[in-house]
């Protein structure tokens, strides 16, 4: 028999993924999109299948997670096996512009999908993966991070999440739903939105390189992150609801690294040496080398600045995750390490503007000032 997923925040970074794997595997696949002014569905438009065939295995409908009235309409209609909830305001730092609004999509909004099981009486039909977070650890109590580390969330996106977490699993003990918290490290990937550390920095490694961008400027140099790649993640959510008993689950790579050193990888990857200098809001980067002969930048520019506008008033230091669990568990293993990662977001940018180049030097596009 078929299986039917219904997948919330199917137009982002992790939606894309994950509904291919699904599709790969055979699934009926439904996705909630939310209406914008503009296209939003980039992420999956090669996954596109024109509604008029027959065998259509890829269905959208409008909906938004802080509409319940709308989620229980779709949940009736698709009867899902399995719902992955990945639809959120997921930007920390914009959370503290937008903390109700992200209270009410990342926090209420898990609860609204889990009432709209039990009222519709799907309680042993439909499994559900909650989008959980290694920023629920947020202030360090203890590292490395595994599911029994205290929580101690440092964001308006971390406390709606911890709510997320918390009625995820309290569903699951109230009424037999399997449900599941997939508590995910950062996790990247050349779909990756483009205001998020790792791709902001490789978006700008490629426009430095080219010439289309002057310097990159960043928040907080000394944070440290375990990235490790989507595609690999989504593989972990998929395993997470096949099992005979509901838990939940730290998915990391157990590797930490700074933005800093981020940043000077993803340089490299174009030939180009950086070093930093200075401390705090006065730290640069600055060429030290460049043994590319397709980009011509001189020694000695400055290339890096920090602008205090990108740091947080709560920041979260250190993340690094026992993924323990998980590989005994699910047997889960990811494929890509940090270098992988990087050279794949890099080359991806690269082919990105090297077209956008051709077209600014035949004048048909101007720079985006609003970056
Ligand atoms: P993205 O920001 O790329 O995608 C978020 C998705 O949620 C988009 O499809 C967005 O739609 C949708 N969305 C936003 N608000 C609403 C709303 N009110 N109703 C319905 N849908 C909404 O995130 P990722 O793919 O990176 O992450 C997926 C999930 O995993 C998120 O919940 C995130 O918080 C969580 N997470 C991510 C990690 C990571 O490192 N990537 C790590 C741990 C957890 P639109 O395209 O219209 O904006
Ligand atoms: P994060 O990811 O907050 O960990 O949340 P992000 O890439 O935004 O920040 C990572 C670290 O880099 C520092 N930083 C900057 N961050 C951004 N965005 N822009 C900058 O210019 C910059 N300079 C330094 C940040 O301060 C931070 O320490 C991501 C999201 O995907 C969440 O939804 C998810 O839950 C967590 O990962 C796990």
């Amino acid at each position: 028999m078929k299986k039917v997923a219904l997948i919330t925040g199917i137009t982002g970074q992790d939606g894309a993924y994950l509904t291919e794997l699904l599709l790969s595997k055979g699934y009926e696949v439904h996705g909630i999109k939310r209406r914008s002014s503009l296209f939003n569905t980039d992420r999956i438009d090669h996954l596109y299948q024109d509604p008029h065939e027959t065998g259509v295995r890829l269905t959208l409908h409008y909906g938004d997670l802080s509409d319940s009235t709308n989620l229980i309409r779709i949940i009736q209609q698709v009867q899902p096996d399995e719902i992955y909830n990945l639809g959120a305001m997921s930007h920390v730092k914009v959370s503290f512009d937008t903390p109700e609004y992200t209270a009410n999509a990342d926090g209420i909004g898990t609860l609204r999908l889990l009432e709209a099981i039990r009222i519709l009486g799907l309680e042993k039909k439909t499994k559900i993966y909650q989008a959980s977070t290694s920023e629920l650890y947020g202030l360090v109590q203890a590292v490395p991070q595994s599911e029994t580390t205290p929580f101690y969330p440092r964001s308006p996106y971390a406390v709606a999440k911890m709510y997320a977490y918390w009625i995820t699993v309290n569903y699951r003990e109230a009424y037999g739903i399997y449900a599941c918290n997939g508590i995910l490290f950062n996790h990247e990937s050349p779909l990756r939105g483009e205001t998020f550390v790792t791709r902001k920095i490789t978006r700008a490694v490629a426009k430095i390189a080219m010439g289309l961008q002057d310097k990159l400027y960043l928040g907080n140099l000394d944070a440290q992150r375990d990235w490790g790649h989507a595609k690999d993640y989504v593989e972990a959510m998929y395993l997470i609801l096949q099992q005979d008993a509901p838990t939940d689950y730290v998915i990391a790579t157990g590797v930490t690294t700074r933005v800093r050193e981020f940043v000077r990888m993803a340089f490299a990857e174009v030939g180009i040496v950086v070093e930093f200098k200075g401390e705090g809001a006065q730290e640069r980067g600055y060429v030290v080398s460049c043994n590319n002969a397709d980009f011509q930048i001189e020694v000695g520019k400055e290339v890096v600045a920090v602008d205090e506008k990108y740091f947080r008033p709560t920041e979260v230091d250190l993340l690094i995750g026992d993924p323990t669990k998980s590989k005994t568990k699910l047997g889960w293993e990811p494929k890509y390490d940090l270098k992988g990662l990087v050279t794949e977001m890099v080359a991806a940018d690269v082919v990105l503007f090297q077209k956008e180049k051709i077209l600014l030097d035949s004048g048909y596009v101007i720079k985006n000032q609003f970056e």
